[in-house]
């Protein structure tokens, strides 16, 4: 764990405790804490280094109290009353706390009344079926808890890419940088943008590679070496996930990325069409008995082959390999195509940032336009907007919009993303949502409901004509929660017969829809939005992992509504139902 991560733990600790004793206001204010010292990462030690205590309580979210905390910190590697509250809770809340379902005051209950510390002794109460019993529990969520802990258990080690891909980036950049390496790539499951990563497959090309190797071991991300060797060497990095570098000369980079790149089923097709040419395809190349053919770049293997070459997105080993073959793999959306975020969540819920700091974060990354879509008041406990509260956050939007222009902060669309109750109907009424320019939906209750009874509420709330998008539409979190039950067909055609646009979330956890929902959606005619969900700034950046998920289901720019201008995008909305706001 880096000092940050570590301070940041601390915190969150700290507001399990206060949370589970009652004192709700100092939960929040450490809840908020860890998330400003996550997002400040390396520079809070700076600031604190230039500016002390007094640095420290510019920052949004941290007060006297919690900034001489921090400082107590930085000063002496720890802090004393953190020790303190430990010795009378010594539970490890905050991985406790990554089961759904499971809040603050269930841990404290755990904790006093069968001396639960940790996951290990959770699992064990729960084979014990000792929690059903214990106050504020009972037999469903005893269930529900170990289904919870079973996904968890299953999930670990496959992280969702997203918190994968730039730490891949970090290497590649650390081996390009080496003067002994000429290219560096990253390859496996992460090149083919699979949604989840077993582990990190790297390569660099070389004349000296175990000089090569030597650096790439004492990299600040490894954390020990498992194995080492001139063509391979295979680390344990800090995060817990293995990265595996191959060092091959640079002739035959071409060879080495497309084997390294998978699939494996894309791999053994491609052999066996080698074989059937009289080659043999491997990883340092292709050959004709011994003479060698093609080796240096992907495309040259392709085209000996006869093949147009697939994007990695597509190498799955299936239908990408006929379509290269009659020149018909699609065009895939480019990255950097969306030119607006749909859905951005603010501080008027439970967004960290004030709607003026979110529309130019979203302008810095390069966005024209942006939806503020904060949650409704179903969300209590993160004060989700009342009616009256949307109408006047519309006005906040109008005057932000007049005050700037497009140099510095994204255009503004006053949207939401308005909870479907249990029953279908929505949480704000007609009137506020058909005076929005963009009303999105989602489930965030009663996920567990039997599929038919889902279906059915979905289908209810999408048939509404001030419908135009169905957010996060399984709401499954990788790790955490499986997708809803429901009939994805029935909820396809709906959207279709509707035009409601289905939309895939970029949020790493979320990474919904996946691939396949994404191309069953194409097929079906259903209109496909890619959003970022970003509740701070720094969650722009996801929405390159959703384009990602969109070319793994060959989606092409023109599947895709928000890589329209905003007057497309408009113009395409108003066919639905009429916007007087945007012609006055
Ligand atoms: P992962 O790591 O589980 O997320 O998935 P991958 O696809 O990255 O798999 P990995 O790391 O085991 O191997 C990286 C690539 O190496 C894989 O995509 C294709 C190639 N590869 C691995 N094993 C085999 C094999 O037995 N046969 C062939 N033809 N290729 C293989
Ligand atoms: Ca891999
Ligand atoms: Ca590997
Ligand atoms: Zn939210």
């Amino acid at each position: 764990m880096s000092t940050i991560d570590m301070l940041q733990h601390i915190l969150f600790e700290f507001s399990v405790y206060e949370a589970a004793h009652n004192a709700p206001y100092k939960a929040r204010a450490y809840q908020s804490a860890a998330e400003t010292v996550s997002q400040h990462a390396d520079d809070l030690e700076t600031l604190w280094k230039a500016q002390g205590i007094k640095g420290l309580k510019e920052l949004p979210g941290i007060g006297t109290a919690i900034a001489e905390k921090i400082d107590e910190f930085f000063r002496t590697g720890r802090i004393a009353s953190y020790r303190t509250m430990k010795q009378a809770f010594p539970v490890d809340s905050a991985r406790l706390s990554t089961l759904e379902g499971l809040g603050p005051k269930h841990i404290f209950t755990l904790w006093q009344k069968l001396k639960i510390k940790n996951l290990s002794d959770l699992e064990h109460a729960l084979q014990h079926k000792k929690i059903a019993q214990l106050p504020g529990f009972g037999e469903a969520s005893q269930a529900r808890l170990a289904r919870a802990l079973h996904l968890k258990r299953a999930a670990s080690g496959r992280p969702a890419l997203g918190f994968i891909l730039p730490i891949a980036e970090e290497l590649v950049a650390h081996l390009t940088r080496l003067p002994d390496v000429t290219r560096s790539a990253y390859g496996g499951s992460i090149r083919r943008r699979q949604e989840t990563v077993g582990d990190i497959d790297l390569i660099a090309t070389s004349n000296h590679p175990i000089r090569v190797m030597e650096a790439f071991v004492h990299f600040p991300e490894v954390d020990s070496v498992i194995e080492q060797g001139p063509t391979r060497t295979l680390v344990r990095l800090h995060n817990g996930l293995d990265a595996d570098l191959r060092v091959v000369p640079d002739q035959v980079f071409g060879a080495t990325l497309l084997y390294f790149t998978g699939s494996k089923q894309h791999n053994i097709l491609l052999r066996e069409r080698a074989l059937k040419r009289g080659y043999t395809l491997n990883e340092y190349g292709l050959f004709k008995g011994k003479k060698l053919l093609a080796c240096a770049h992907e495309e040259e293997i392709y085209t000996r082959l006869g093949l147009d070459m697939p994007p990695p997105e597509l190498r799955v080993g299936g239908e990408e390999l006929l379509a290269a073959e009659h020149h018909a793999l699609p065009d895939l959306l480019p990255y950097g195509s969306v030119r607006g975020d749909l859905q951005v969540q603010t501080n008027w819920t439970d967004g960290s940032d004030s709607i003026e700091q979110m529309a130019r974060a979203a302008r810095t990354n390069r966005l024209s336009y942006m939806a503020v879509t904060d949650h409704t008041k179903a969300l209590t406990f993160i004060h989700g907007l009342h009616e009256r509260e949307v109408t006047k956050q519309g006005k906040e939007i109008d005057r932000l919009n007049k005050k700037y222009t497009i140099k510095t902060h994204a255009r503004l669309l006053h949207g939401t993303e308005c909870d479907i109750l249990r029953d279908g109907t929505l949480d704000l009424n007609n009137a506020t949502l058909s005076a929005l320019d963009w009303v999105g939906v989602s489930v965030h209750t009663s996920l567990e409901l039997e599929a038919t009874d889902m279906t059915k509420r979905i289908v209810k709330a999408l048939s509404n004509p001030n419908i135009d998008c169905f957010f996060h539409p399984t709401s499954r979190r990788i790790g955490r929660r499986e997708p809803c039950a429901m009939d994805m067909d029935e909820v396809l055609a709906t959207a279709k017969k509707f035009r409601v646009a289905l939309e895939i979330d970029a949020t790493p956890d979320r990474s919904d829809l996946n691939d396949l929902h994404v191309r069953s959606a194409i097929r079906a005619g259903v209109p496909l939005v890619i959003d970022s969900d970003a509740h701070s700034p720094d969650h722009f950046r996801f929405l390159n992992f959703g384009e990602g998920i969109a070319r793994r289901g060959w989606a092409t720019k023109t599947d895709i509504m928000n890589t329209k201008t905003l007057t497309q995008l408009r113009a395409w909305l108003e066919k639905k139902r009429p916007r007087p706001q945007w012609t006055a």
